[in-house]
């Protein structure tokens, strides 16, 4: 398998400024006639020969300027045609059968309706065509089909005409005007409903805004309207982005790889991010839908309007566009607390890559795959390395940056280096060293060592970025860090510095402190790194307490936990050492639960522990057993310490009646994590008030709250309540995936048995992406089963591999990514994974997508 370079883009040959797709739609055989209009690129190496890339096509019907020609060839999957002049009208005729389609990529069928998914290189699936993104066309679309079958039509753009023949057919056209890739083509055609609304925008057109699904579930589109419109908002108002057509159309598909695609005009959504509604959703749902509608709309200007010239610079528009739903959703709802969930991400996924085998930069330099590139690291990393610019910048010269990007670009498709420059350039900041965080990967860790002498305090700041697959010496990077120096005294600071750390050693000093303050470093998470440093338990409990940002509290609350729990799975605590450091978190989040200032949103972050894959990030050979363990062991001593006050936390919450406010959220929030504290500490009672609030729920988010704490204990309740859910909601597909998920996410001790048993289940199917990922996603990322001693549960996750990658190789490469600890877990278990991994590289006839990923892995 080829392995393609960033260093060898070259432009491509030919221009194709427009083309017309002609479609005869038919469920199992559909023919698509595409007219492309070709020019020579002046800009291009000269070449005779035009490359169509293809996958899985054979062109029934090759036309050059309107003469039938056979000069064509194949070579592998693409047609090559020879052309002489400067310009030429091409017409190619290809048949597809849609229903056979189970990669989903390309045009498919999913319960008897048509759609497409053509990122990143799905469009030659379709018909044949320089599928890459820098070749840019205005598209004209005709569509044919049964009308009864399809009723509705839809692709790309502002509507044409439309019309009925005499044979049960209709037809339907379509214009975009705004030349795009062929990445951003799309059709659909089903019998669909729609919710209809129109947006201002802020020059005054009127913008008709349709949300299509199947007929039933109309009424869960409410929430998903509303997000549209407040996105549509929101970027006029703080980037300045108006919508450029009269009309935005999503659709909402079930089977689907992934979230949702920015299609330009047509946005096709997994239904998972359209529907929505208290019965059936959760409060953690409705932020889901909301921040995918806000992406996938954000990316009509990045992304779509500026497209990216080719995939290594796939961050361009993903990392910004994610930056912009985040500081979209901060503003929506609580900031600090959608700060903390989006760190906790990046800590809990993208971190644990750029440290394993799968390691890149946000900025690749190769790849075989590229879907195997859509990754936390392009996403998340990507969306903080901005997020740096614009701190560093401040937020009125980061807009000068972004408008100044938009308006040069516009029309274009550019690179990351293209984006760099007009931040540079508007913004007036010298990304000179910046750009290393394009090109190098890993997290990088900051050391700080405080020193007191008089009434100077000295910060002496270290970074060291680690050594990366390809990258084993690293260049000092800008990192800008947000710090407060406390007074313990009077538990305040003077005001907040920004350091930027852009040596490999640097030393700051503040005068004027006749006592040593208390350090809170990188508060807001300004940098994506980690940090090392020796804090005092006192400290952490006081910055738990005392700190002013909300990001920074949080934090001391992880940190204080983390020590802990490194300390005790190092076998470093005797018994009094063990319950000194209990007691210690214990009497911090005693403070957490009395603080009547913090509002519950941010009351239940500060009750999360760290999750399990972040402490596993944070040992170098870790015993996912141990940590299992002792975390657990941690939660019930504090279940146990704290009953009355979680009871009584508990009880509070319940008497809140359900609204989608921030307050009634908060109280849903705590009202699980209290439950959660006591199924470990009395499970009995747990069982009890579980069961309690599953039945007195009139919401998704207490019914599934309370049988997620149920699916983790050995009680009867467990059993009803299941059983009690899945008759409830057995017709609602986004409800029984969450049924599986619960089952395979639990903390009961047979749950790899469970797991067994529901792949046989006659719901479940290796043919629905949302299927497989709620059994088996679910169950790999649940640390106690999926990393099971004698490697059982290694072993199921790469029979799914092997069985998934035939049917569907984009979902089946993203469970090789687990494997990828087997360089930093106990040699029991590193020797299983490794054997696992070894196994599914001698399978013959591996997808190159899955093939990649364990090459990779196995380093
Ligand atoms: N751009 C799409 C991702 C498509 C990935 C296909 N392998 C969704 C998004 O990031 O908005
Ligand atoms: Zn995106």
């Amino acid at each position: 398998p080829t392995v393609i370079k960033r260093e060898d883009y070259r432009p491509f040959g030919w221009l194709i400024p427009e083309i017309a797709l002609d479609f005869q739609l038919g469920l199992e055989k559909t023919r698509v006639s595409a007219k492309l209009t070709v020019q020579r690129n002046a800009k291009a190496d000269r070449t005779d020969m035009l490359r169509l890339n293809g996958d899985g096509l054979t062109p029934l019907e090759v036309v050059v300027d309107g003469e039938v020609v056979n000069s064509w060839s194949m070579d592998g999957e693409d047609l090559m045609v020879p052309l002489v002049s400067d310009s030429h009208l091409v017409e190619i005729v290809t048949e597809i059968d849609p229903s056979s389609n189970t990669q989903l990529m390309g045009l498919y069928a999913s319960n008897g309706m048509l759609c497409t998914q053509c990122e990143a290189e799905g469009f030659r699936r379709i018909t044949f065509f320089p599928d890459r993104p820098d070749v840019l066309s205005t598209y004209r679309v005709r569509m044919t089909g049964p009308k009864d079958q399809f009723p509705v039509l839809l692709s790309n753009g502002n509507p044409g005409a439309s019309g009925e023949n005499d044979d049960g057919t209709h037809w339907a056209e379509w214009h975009d005007p705004w030349p795009k890739p062929s990445y951003l083509f799309a059709l659909v055609a089903g019998d669909l409903v729609a919710n209809t609304d129109t947006f201002t925008t802020m020059s005054g057109r009127e913008v008709t805004l349709n949300i299509y699904v199947r007929e039933g579930d109309l009424e869960r589109t409410g929430h998903a309207m509303e997000s549209l419109k407040k996105s549509m908002q929101w970027d006029e108002e703080v980037f300045g982005r108006e919508y450029d057509l009269d009309i935005f159309n999503i659709v909402a598909v079930s089977d689907f790889n992934m979230g949702a695609m920015e299609n330009k005009g047509l946005n096709v959504f997994n239904t998972k991010y359209v529907l929505a509604d208290p019965d059936t959703a959760t409060d953690g749902d409705f932020d889901g839908v909301e921040g995918v509608i806000a992406h996938e709309y954000f990316h009509n200007w990045s992304g779509n309007r500026v497209t990216c010239r080719d995939w290594f610079q796939l961050s361009l528009k993903e990392g910004f566009t994610v930056l912009r739903d985040q500081l979209f959703s901060q503003d929506m709802g609580s900031e600090p607390v959608k700060r903390i969930e989006d760190v906790r991400v990046l800590r809990g996924i993208q971190f644990p890559e750029d440290s394993g085998p799968l390691a890149h930069p946000i900025r690749p330099d190769s790849y075989r795959e590229i879907s195997n590139f859509y990754t936390a690291t392009v996403y998340n990393k990507g969306a903080e390395v901005i997020r740096m610019m614009r701190t560093m910048a401040g937020e009125e010269a980061f807009r000068k940056g972004c408008d100044l990007y938009f308006e040069r670009h516009d029309g274009e498709a550019a690179t990351c280096e293209d984006f760099v420059k007009a931040i540079e350039d508007g913004a007036g900041l010298d990304l000179t060293q910046f750009r290393r965080w394009y090109s190098q990967a890993g997290t990088p860790q900051v050391s700080v060592r405080m020193e007191h002498d008089g009434d100077a305090v000295t910060l002496h700041l270290k970074q060291e970025v680690p050594s990366t697959p390809g990258q084993p010496d690293k260049q000092p990077m800008p990192i800008p860090l947000k710090l407060a120096l406390f007074d313990k005294a009077n538990g305040s600071h003077r005001g907040e510095e920004l350091v930027v750390l852009d040596k490999e050693e640097a030393s700051v000093t503040f005068t004027d402190f006749a006592d040593k303050p208390v350090l809170s470093l990188n508060r807001g998470f300004t940098a994506p790194v980690s940090i090392r440093q020796e804090v005092s338990g006192e400290d952490l409990v006081f910055l738990a307490a005392h700190d002013d940002d909300p990001f920074a509290r949080y934090e001391a609350m992880q940190e204080l936990v983390v020590t802990h729990l490194k300390q005790a799975c190092a076998g470093e605590l005797d018994d009094d050492a063990r319950d000194a450091g209990r007691k210690a978190i214990g009497d911090a989040l005693a403070a957490v639960l009395a603080d009547d200032t913090l509002d519950d949103l941010m009351r239940g972050e500060l009750l999360i522990l760290p999750t399990q894959t972040y402490l596993m990030e944070q040992m170098e050979a870790a015993d996912p057993g141990v940590i299992h363990a002792e975390r657990q062991g941690l939660r019930g001593w504090l279940g146990k310490q704290l009953e009355a006050d979680f009871i009584a936390l508990h009880g509070r919450a319940s008497d809140m009646p359900y609204s989608l406010d921030a307050e009634a959220r908060g109280a849903r929030k705590v009202k699980t994590q209290a439950l959660i504290y006591l199924a470990e500490a009395n499970p009995a009672l747990a069982s009890k008030m579980g069961a309690g609030q599953y039945d007195a729920a009139d919401n998704m988010t207490d019914r599934q709250g309370a049988l997620m704490v149920l699916a983790g204990l050995q009680t009867p309740e467990r059993t009803h309540k299941l059983l009690d859910y899945y008759n409830r909601y057995k017709d609602n597909a986004l409800v029984v995936d969450k049924w599986f998920a619960i089952q395979a996410q639990s903390l009961h001790p047979h749950a790899i048995e469970h797991v067994k048993a529901l792949a046989d289940h006659p719901q479940f199917t290796l043919k629905n992406p949302n299927r497989v990922r709620s059994l088996y996603m679910a169950f790999a990322a649940n640390p106690h089963a999926f990393h099971a001693a004698d490697g059982e549960g290694y072993r199921m996750i790469a029979d799914l591999i092997l069985e998934l990658d035939p049917i569907n190789p984009q979902t089946a490469a993203r469970f090789v990514s687990p494997f990828g600890r087997w360089r930093r877990i106990e040699s029991g278990r590193s020797a299983l994974m490794r054997e696992q991994l070894e196994r599914i590289a001698a399978a013959g006839n591996l997808s190159r997508d899955t093939h990649e990923q364990v090459i990779r892995s196995l380093g």
